[in-house]
């Protein structure tokens, strides 16, 4: 049999899983998901977040069961992020309690050595703020950036890695074009000048972080996909794969990195200056093989079409790809900007988890190649760790290592949790462990 040598990671790498406070506090009613979820007709399932992972509640404690079980795990970090509404539940109230209880929980990481890494804004918006025209509101960036002050000042004895917003450009696409979050927008201007404020909004948080705190990693979390024309040489399909790709990914990378923001549609939005990031987070969930189609305006004429050998998602999302390879593309493609790289998310919705084991491995093998090549990427952080509520898919799409009833709360570690846990143990991908949890995937992760 062929001898394979394990693929080592740096020995300071940091793995992780990642959260979000809508995703996992529960309860958290003062925000426009918990507005929006309570619609008719929104939720697929027609479910409501609830308790969620039930993290907020101190008594019950889950959170910090769920810490133990990240420890026991092995865990070197984790990613979760602060709830907007709660620390500042009306324009001028601040809430010292949720202060305390963010509090709790970075100290709960840290007694368990597990470094916090914080996201500021992940898809919700304080009530209050929607009220007032959400990220369309002029004074959005303003009012981010004195949020951002606020929870720097009074958490960043705890915590020295911040993510200003989590995929603003799928928050803008998500909520502003494609209608399916609040406040269910189809309008191109709009989606432009959500992004340009983002933008805006990242650059000047950080700015604001680094005066309080110099020695804070501060960066954007952004979801790259791999853009690719369906039929290599089309014509059409060649320049509308170059339209998405700059409007959803190069567009905002060049406001933040380079300053220069050319948003259509969103002439009244300022350039901001370029940023000083420390760190550039990357969400990867597969690659979009983009065919022209005249029927598809809200997808500037590009529809996802995969090609009949692509690996696939299990339903609802059937439509999306599986593949290693382009997580490496991503990597190299936002390495080039010359900063450290996090991987801040990637993951598989897979209940049964009959593919999450080939999916873990072929990803981070993936990434360790992308780090012997050169890139300096410092971490990754699996979505999720205990199955999460999923935006519109409800509870139907459980991404977590460990599976939730959401029911009874009661938590069951998958076999993606040890497979976890022995990486993190070796800190290397080695042929013992894929040929236990994978041995499909051997020649794949190892003759790449
Ligand atoms: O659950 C989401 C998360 O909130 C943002 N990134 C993608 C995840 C899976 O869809």
């Amino acid at each position: 049999m062929t001898r394979y040598h394990p693929l080592e990671f740096p020995p300071d790498f940091l793995w992780g899983a990642a959260t979000a406070s809508h995703q996992n506090e529960g309860n958290n009613r003062n925000n426009d998901f918990w507005a929006w979820e309570h619609l008719p007709g929104k939720i697929v399932d027609g479910s409501i977040s609830g308790l969620a992972t039930d993290w907020w509640d101190a008594e019950r404690g889950r959170a910090e069961a769920d810490f133990d079980r990240a420890e026991a795990m092995g865990l070197k970090t984790m990613r979760l992020s602060v709830e907007w509404s709660r620390v500042q539940p009306a324009p001028n109230r601040r809430d010292e309690a949720a202060i305390d209880r963010y509090r709790q929980l970075l100290l709960a990481l840290h007694q368990r050595g597990i470094r916090p890494m914080v996201t500021l804004h992940h898809f919700t918006n304080p009530l209050w703020l929607a009220e007032q025209g959400g990220w369309l509101d002029d004074d959005v960036v303003g009012k981010f950036v004195d949020y951002a002050n606020y929870v720097v000042q009074k958490l960043g004895d705890l915590c020295d890695l911040w993510c200003t917003i989590n995929e603003p450009m799928v928050y803008a696409y998500v909520s502003h074009l494609r209608g399916e979050w609040s406040p269910g927008a189809k309008s191109f201007g709009q989606t432009f000048r959500v992004a340009a404020a983002m933008a805006q909004a990242h650059v000047a948080a950080a700015q604001a972080i680094h005066q309080f705190q110099p020695q804070a990693g501060v960066g954007l979390v952004k979801n790259i996909p791999v853009f690719d024309p369906a039929r290599p040489r089309h014509p059409l399909d060649r320049l509308v794969t170059g339209w998405q790709d700059r409007l959803f990914n190069q567009r905002i990378l060049d406001a933040v990195y380079k300053g220069h923001a050319k948003f259509p549609l969103a002439a009244k939005a300022a350039n901001p200056a370029p940023g000083h990031d420390d760190f550039i987070g990357i969400n990867y969930y597969g690659p979009h093989s983009v065919r022209f189609d005249l029927r598809e305006p809200f997808t500037l004429f590009g529809k996802n079409v995969a090609p009949p050998q692509a690996e696939m998602w299990d339903a609802p999302w059937a439509d999306r790809q599986i593949d290693p390879a382009g997580l490496r593309r991503a990597i190299k493609r936002m390495a080039a900007y010359g900063k450290p790289v996090y991987i801040t998310e990637n993951g598989l919705a897979d209940p049964a988890d009959t593919r999450r084991p080939r999916f873990l491995l072929t990803h981070l093998a993936a990434v360790q190649r992308a780090i012997a090549a050169g890139a300096d990427v410092r971490g990754y952080y699996y979505w999720t760790f205990v199955d999460n509520y999923e935006w519109v898919e409800g509870w139907t799409t459980p991404f977590g290592l460990i599976a939730l009833n959401p029911e009874t709360q009661a938590r069951t570690p998958r076999k993606s949790a040890a497979l976890y846990r022995d990486l993190i143990a070796a800190n290397a991908i080695t042929p013992e462990i894929v040929e236990q949890y994978a041995p499909e995937a051997i020649a794949e992760i190892f003759e790449a």
